[in-house]
């Protein structure tokens, strides 16, 4: 394991999943406070109006984390809690409680890294189109100007979006995830520009008004192609599968990134949506194309692909036998070797894990303890490609576990529990893991020993 010196050792929650809504605190709804009321839309009818009650229990919740020496805490603000209608008037108790936990966590030795945008929405402004409406991306910047004048003389490290191929696809096509859209396609590309075009001018208001020198990235989840075999055929088919736009398939890597990083969207994607196109503006791209400083990735899992017989790359399909998470995605840890060597070499920017980890059916013990064998088999094995990236000239600059707590994982509702730290939802007691002690452990060594 060689892991630089000064790597970020981290854990990553969103507002919606832990904290409690807003709108019990001054704050507004936000789509998925609305989505949660739709029947049939959460398994068991759940929601994230309590959640895991950060809001409430945040100084035991950064006291956890103190114990654990983690050095960085990304979590993300909850846009209606902040500015209940979404634009105008500020609900200064909701700024006060991030400017409280930021205080908190650097008390504690734990930098903050705010992901401005993890899906909670304001309703107010899907009433007036959300991101169908180009105005977003305006609403978006005023939003980040909020935060960022009041948070940026101590939080130094900023993501934009999280995953936005989740809140646009999910949200926005298949309908599985607030707001519950099903969208055609030309409405949907339209809704992935304008997020990127948000993404822009976010990064825009975070270099013009930050007060210290802010470190900015973003957090998208693409899907991460492994090679089936170590043969340079193979390596090379799966590198350019991850990297292709096809079947109009939004689910791609280079959609999102590349107008990000290299001010474009790819021409077989170009291709791909010729007919579906949205209206893109001449200068548009150059909103999009920032300059960033690190690369978040989000990466469970990903595909397995070769060189087909006609030297075009196929996915090879996972077997029965192929392990899995309660989610029931492969557990495949080159992925976290894979997936940070290719996006390093195509964008050139230190990569931040800003998401891993899994979900398991977790219980407490006769013994009163939470034992979870295979999320510390889970982090091991996938930290160990990590670092074998690191080794082979990747640069890396941090890992955050997703996540500190078990939480709401949106419509799987409660059941999939992600936490280095058990949630008892019935009387809101946390449980560290054993794997809680293990990841305090790869910390101390800096990295797995
Ligand atoms: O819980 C989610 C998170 O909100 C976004 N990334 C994936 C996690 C696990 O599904």
């Amino acid at each position: 394991m060689s892991f630089p010196g000064n790597f970020t050792w981290g854990v990553a929650t969103a507002s919606y999943q832990i904290e409690g809504s807003p709108v019990h605190a001054g704050g507004g709804p936000s789509v998925w406070d609305l989505f949660c009321r739709r029947e049939g839309a959460i398994v068991n009818g759940e929601s994230g109006a309590v959640a895991c009650d950060h809001y409430r229990d945040w100084r035991d919740d950064v006291a956890l984390m103190r114990e654990l020496g983690l050095k960085g805490y990304r979590f993300s603000i909850s846009w209606s809690r902040v500015i209940p209608n979404g634009t105008g008037a500020i609900n200064q108790q909701g700024l006060d409680f991030y400017d409280r936990l930021v205080d908190a966590l650097l008390e504690a030795g734990i930098q903050p890294w705010v992901t401005l945008f993890h899906w909670d929405y304001p309703a107010e402004l899907y009433y007036r189109g959300g991101w169908l409406n180009r105005a977003s991306a305006d609403w978006f910047a005023d939003y980040t100007q909020v935060v960022v004048d009041r948070l940026s003389d101590r939080v130094q490290h900023w993501m934009t979006l999280n995953e936005p191929q989740c809140f646009v696809i999910l949200g926005h096509q298949s309908g599985y995830h607030a707001p519950g859209l099903k969208l055609d396609l030309p409405d949907v590309l339209r809704v992935a520009h304008h997020s990127l075009l948000a993404h822009g001018r976010a990064v825009q208001v975070i270099r013009a008004r930050s007060k210290t020198a802010a470190q900015v990235g973003f957090a998208p989840v693409g899907t991460v192609k492994s090679p089936a075999t170590d043969t340079a055929a193979d390596i090379a088919a799966a590198q350019q599968s991850m990297f292709s736009v096809t079947n109009r398939n939004l689910w791609n890597s280079t959609w999102w990134l590349d107008p990000v990083f290299l001010g474009s969207y790819p021409e077989d994607g170009l291709r791909e949506f010729a007919a579906v196109l949205p209206a893109i503006r001449s200068d548009d791209m150059a909103t999009i194309q920032q300059p960033l400083d690190f690369f978040g990735a989000n990466i469970y899992h990903g595909e397995l692909c070769r060189a087909g017989t006609d030297g075009q790359p196929e996915d090879v399909p996972y077997t029965g036998s192929t392990p899995r998470t309660l989610l029931h995605w492969p557990v495949v840890p080159q992925m976290l070797y894979w997936g940070p060597k290719f996006y390093f070499e195509r964008y050139g920017k230190p990569i931040v894990i800003t998401e891993n980890g899994c979900a398991q059916a977790d219980v407490v013990s006769l013994d009163g303890r939470v034992h979870d064998p295979q999320r510390i088999d889970f982090l091991n094995r996938y930290l160990r490609e990590l670092g074998r990236a690191a080794a082979d000239g990747v640069t890396l600059a941090g890992y955050f576990q997703w996540s500190l707590l078990d939480n709401f994982e949106w419509a799987e509702g409660y059941r999939q529990r992600f936490g280095l730290v058990y949630t008892d939802y019935a009387t809101q007691r946390r449980i560290p893991k054993d794997s809680a002690a293990w990841y305090a452990g790869v910390i101390r060594a800096n990295g797995v020993e």
